[in-house]
């Protein structure tokens, strides 16, 4: 059958090679191929502001902005509205051509920093040539997408941080000189490799500049118990992971009788001092992003999506549903408002009057809030622990969640692992063992919830802390294995920083990416020992051997 897209970009692609007729997240091939055509616009342009740099001219804030939130709307499940890619090219190619017209030196400009056109049927052609099956080398098209995946990952960082007023020009040269390297034919395997860690050293400053950022806006996250139960007021569900738009809703939300609840990815918010002044801001309702067709239908509110991870949503709860940011769904109300600005989230307000309080689905509190400073609080008891024998080992669990059977293994896996030992999680992956009882050592819990995906950051950090207390020369001599699950783009940026890091043997589950080519997978095992995973008998003996 002829493809009508190709799109390998997440743990779900289909038959774990690549969509190409629908896509499994309900990316249609019409906006899978318009986000093709954002990114090669969005290379072009990089390429462009590249040289301007190099010519010593500056590039605005605002084009930077513009560029890191073009690749954040092409991550899985953020936005699926077709009409949002065309205007996102469109403003791309206009922005292009004023500063195509400041550049002194336009010799050896590439295809996409000169490509122009102006109609939809342009934009339509275009966007079948220039997808990831354009780079014909396996191997070359395999660390492409691997470096463009995981800016795509620090992208959301990035915008994360822009809605809080910090940002790293830094940074942002380097994404866009990084994408425009991507255009560059003469690169070899070898030096796509060395660039792949490149971004995973300034990953780590992005998701230093996104700690910074939240830590300095809401304080540093404390250890909390959320209530999972629900109130009788009606209420809005706050899913997604932007803080800046949490904070906007619960403020104009102060005095209405109408309550607030985060959801999946907005649990995290709980943990921070800055949030826990609202008595609206009542608890977290159901699980996973993709449990969410069942749970948007029973809280009966209105849910407003910050982020990722969008199902297209049922007609039965359509309406009720709300995007802002780098989130979109076609038929769905947009709330406009970049960097910070003040939003208006009156309609969402109003709406949720009229609606029905949510149908309870659970009760009871989960605990979490153990990122890197209450960690570090906590130092001497975790060092006693480890010291006396109490923990043996830890196991970073942190990554995404999905829909796929197969991860029941983390559950299983969370489980059976044995009492001596301590899980540190981040990310929703944390919904696969986070309301199991599995106790604590000498009152710290077995479970420890350091935030969002966006703060696995902590996890690090607490890796390096614990390497400086025991005196170790190398981070692999800690008592920490690594089991990641991973879905989306968010999680290859963080593996490229750990690499970077200098972890190794890291695994990957339920499956390894799809992009990754047989050699490219080769040199991850041969250099950094990363592996999948099997079944959990087999990978808890390899695990504490
Ligand atoms: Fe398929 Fe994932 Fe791409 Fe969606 S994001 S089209 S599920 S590979
Ligand atoms: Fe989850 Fe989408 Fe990745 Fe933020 S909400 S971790 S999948």
């Amino acid at each position: 059958m002829e493809n009508k897209m190709f799109c390998f970009q997440c743990q779900e692609t289909a038959g774990c090679t690549g969509c190409t007729q629908f896509g499994v997240c309900g990316k249609s091939p019409d906006l899978a191929r318009m986000q093709d055509l954002l990114v090669y616009v969005s290379k072009g342009l990089s390429e462009v502001t590249t040289r301007l740099r190099k010519e010593g001219k500056e590039v605005s804030s605002e084009v930077n902005h513009f560029i890191t939130i073009n690749l954040f709307t092409t991550i899985t499940n953020a936005n699926f509205d077709d009409e949002i890619f065309y205007e996102r090219v469109k403003r791309a190619l206009e922005i292009k051509e004023e500063l195509l017209n400041k550049l002194s030196n336009k010799d050896c400009l590439s295809e996409a920093a000169l490509w122009n056109a102006t109609t939809r049927e342009e934009y339509d052609e275009k966007s079948k040539v220039v997808g990831v099956l354009a780079t014909k080398d396996e191997d070359i098209r395999s660390l492409r997408e691997l470096i463009t995946y995981g800016l795509k990952g620090l992208s959301a960082y990035m915008k994360h941080a822009n809605e809080l007023s910090y940002d790293n020009e830094e940074v942002s040269a380097f994404m866009q000189e990084t994408l425009a390297k991507l255009l560059n034919d003469n690169l070899t395997v070898d030096e796509l490799v060395a660039l792949t860690l490149e971004t995973g050293k300034v990953g780590v400053d992005g998701m230093a500049l996104l700690d910074n950022a939240n830590t300095g806006t809401y304080g540093h996250p404390e250890v909390t118990k959320v209530n999972i139960g629900v109130k009788n007021n009606p209420g809005i569900l706050v899913s997604g992971h932007d803080l800046k738009d949490l904070e906007q809703l619960l403020e104009q939300t102060k005095g209405t009788g109408v309550d607030v609840y985060t959801h999946s990815e907005m649990l995290p918010a709980h943990y921070y001092p800055a949030f826990k002044k609202y008595d609206h801001f009542v608890g977290n309702y159901g699980n996973a992003w993709w449990k969410q067709k069942e749970e948007f239908e029973s809280f009966n509110g209105p849910i407003l999506m910050t982020t990722n991870c969008i199902v297209p949503p049922k007609d039965s709860y359509k309406d009720r549903v709300f995007t802002t940011g780098a989130a979109g769904f076609p038929g769905c109300k947009h709330i406009d408002g970049i960097d910070g600005e003040a939003k208006d989230f009156s309609e969402i307000i109003e709406l949720a009057k009229t609606c029905k309080a949510p149908i309870e689905i659970e009760n009871g509190e989960i605990i979490g809030g153990f990122a890197h400073n209450q960690v570090m609080q906590l130092a001497d008891k975790v060092v006693d622990a480890v010291k006396s024998g109490a923990i043996k080992k830890f196991f970073v669990m942190a990554g995404c969640d999905g829909r796929a059977k197969s991860r029941n293994y983390y559950t299983d896996f969370a489980k059976a692992l044995p009492k001596d030992t301590v899980i540190l999680t981040a990310g929703c992956a944390k919904y696969k063992y986070n309301k199991l009882d599995l106790g604590d050592i000498a009152g710290i819990p077995r479970v420890l919830d350091a935030g969002q995906c966006n703060d696995s950051y902590s996890l690090a950090l607490i890796a390096l802390k614990l390497k400086e207390v025991f005196e170790l020369q190398d981070i692999n001599d800690l008592p920490i294995a690594f089991n990641i699950a991973w879905y989306e783009q968010k999680a290859v940026i963080v593996l490229l920083s750990l690499l970077y890091l200098g972890v190794k043997n890291i695994h990957l589950g339920p499956t390894l990416p799809a992009f990754l080519s047989p050699n490219v997978a080769k040199v991850l095992v041969e250099n950094f020992g990363i592996g999948g995973i099997t079944n959990v008998e087999d990978d808890l003996k390899m695990f504490l051997a």
